[in-house]
């Protein structure tokens, strides 16, 4: 193995693209039924996790996107009593959705080796989540949960892989729908829809999949140094709540009134995150109602 293979991991983005991280050292790599899981120390950013080659999260800049994919929706919703994470094997999600004052954090989580390496290694960024009483984790496949479960959700908050390869199931129409009948009347939904440079075409097809049943549909936007291309989309359908034009006042005294710490989430990034660049709108707006 060439030296520069085994100081550095590497993610391949496509062919002619990859973002590299000097490594302190390999903790576990562990083939799975679903994926191959690895945990790995980088210099820059702290403890990694990788799965099928590609970054999830990491100690450094995980806050980013825990934040932005639980916040913005959870202080739209004026009482998400009742919150449903998909995916989000490492707990930061359900960290996140614990800080507000719910009832019931469910985590559905296909594969349990995450749950467990991440519980192991990576308590710093589900700090007390797993512990919480009010947290119930599943190993199960979302879709299946889905279709079985019977008593409505406030916010169904999608935290997968990316939207190519075996997570598709996730961004379909179907998916939605199914989504949308499970959500009570001020439900929503948040799904992480992949990199804006090099996965746009997974991002217009989340968009144009979940316009076709929510009733106000919105991408918006963080920057994650360790996802490729770093600009990072986030999709929402909501059914009766518009989330860019809840005032900020509102917004600011949920934040108050639940007494929430973030490091990135605030409102001024609240509004400027469905801010989006040209290109962007562009390729949505063929999605555009007449
Ligand atoms: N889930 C979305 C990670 C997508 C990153 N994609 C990539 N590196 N190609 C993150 C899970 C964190 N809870």
């Amino acid at each position: 193995m060439p030296e520069s293979r085994k100081t550095w991991q590497i993610e391949y983005i496509n062919p002619d693209y990859g973002q590299t991280y000097r490594l302190k050292k390999k903790i576990i790599s562990k083939k799975t039924l679903y994926q191959k899981i690895e945990l790995v120390e980088t210099f820059e950013f702290g403890k990694m996790l990788l799965l099928d080659g590609a970054v999830q999260t990491s100690e450094k800049d995980e806050f980013i996107y825990h934040e932005m994919l639980a916040h913005p929706a959870l202080l739209t919703h004026p009482k998400p009593n009742r919150v449903l994470i998909i995916g989000g094997g490492d707990g930061g999600t359900l960290r996140r959705v614990l800080e507000h004052p719910v009832k019931e954090a469910i985590m559905v989580e296909m594969d349990q080796e995450v749950v467990k390496l991440s519980r192991t290694y990576l308590s710093s960024i589900s700090k007390q989540a797993f512990e919480d009483k009010r947290a119930t984790i599943v190993i199960d496949d979302g879709f299946s949960f889905l279709k079985n479960e019977k008593k409505k959700f406030d916010l169904i908050l999608v935290d997968s892989t990316d939207p190519v390869g075996k997570a598709t199931v996730l961004f379909s129409e179907e998916f939605y729908k199914l989504a949308f009948s499970s959500l009570n009347e001020e439900g929503m939904i948040v799904t992480q829809s992949g990199s804006v440079f090099y996965q746009l075409n997974e991002v217009r097809q989340t968009f144009c999949n979940l316009k076709k049943v929510f009733t106000h549909t919105y991408v918006y936007l963080a920057n994650i140094p360790t996802y490729p291309g770093s600009l990072w989309s986030f999709t929402l359908g909501s059914k009766l709540h518009v989330p860019p034009l809840i005032p900020l006042s509102v917004k600011e005294s949920r934040l108050a009134e639940r007494k929430i710490k973030t490091r990135y989430y605030n409102l001024e990034i609240d509004l400027a995150a469905f801010a989006l660049p040209t290109f962007l709108k562009e390729a949505l707006s063929e999605f555009d109602s007449p």
